[in-house]
């Protein structure tokens, strides 16, 4: 049975962005459904799976999981091989306080940086409380990086479910030209160079649909 996905904007739904770039990085097979978060159907056609009426949503037959962070999860226990964490005790633990952290905090910087692919690379002012969420963010990768990176060029070595849910970061900081130093900036460049990311971008610029709420420069719509 195939899994299925459906997600938001591509352009914009950065939870829909997890579960996709997790399963398309690491080779898990599945369809998609985009469903544009301003659908007048959206909610009608959701909340048939997903407990919360949000997307992501994997279905896998007749279960279906909702929340990005738990999908990531049955992944990784459907998939073993996919090695979405890493198989040490250690460096997973670190992998899933990390992931947690992200799924779970970071407000000031999702609210004020939305995920926004079509936009130019233009600087955006932060605020205090931004700037206090970038600079955890940069620790977190360089603090990765350095501890448990050697095996590859993500957070944890080989392409993970860490680095599944920061790639949306990953595009904000890139759009907003947020300044981070170099180790956090190398590994920026190698999330960008996935080729799941460029499937992923390709896509979501010729999206149709514009969120005024998630446009920052709104009333103008900045396209590259
Ligand atoms: N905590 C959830 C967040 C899901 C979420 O907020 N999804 C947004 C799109 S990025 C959504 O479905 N919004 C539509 C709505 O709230 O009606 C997750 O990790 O999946």
């Amino acid at each position: 049975m195939t899994l299925s996905l459906i997600i938001g904007n591509k352009n914009y739904s950065s939870w829909s962005m997890r579960p996709w770039i997790a399963m398309k990085a690491t080779g898990i097979e599945f369809s998609e459904q985009v469903i544009s978060l301003n659908a007048p159907d959206f909610k009608a056609r959701v909340g048939k799976v997903s407990g919360t009426g949000k997307v992501p949503v994997l279905s896998d037959g007749d279960v279906h999981v909702w929340e990005s962070l738990a999908i990531i999860e049955y992944l990784a226990e459907k998939f073993p091989k996919a090695g979405l964490w890493p198989s040490a005790p250690r460096a997973r633990g670190y992998a899933r306080a990390v992931a947690t952290e992200m799924h779970g905090g970071f407000m000031p910087l999702r609210r004020h940086l939305p995920m926004n692919m079509w936009r130019p690379v233009l600087p955006r002012p932060l605020p205090e409380e931004v700037v206090a969420n970038v600079r955890r963010i940069e620790h977190i990768w360089t603090d990765c990086r350095t501890r448990f990176g050697q095996g590859g060029r993500f957070l944890f070595g080989p392409f993970g479910a860490a680095d599944a849910m920061y790639a949306p970061v990953v595009s904000r900081f890139h759009t907003y030209a947020v300044e981070v130093s170099g180790v956090a900036r190398e590994y920026m460049t190698a999330i960008m160079a996935l080729p799941a990311w460029a499937e992923w971008y390709a896509a979501a610029v010729k999206e149709p649909w514009v969120l005024p709420e998630d446009e920052v420069d709104w009333p103008t719509v900045l396209r590259a």
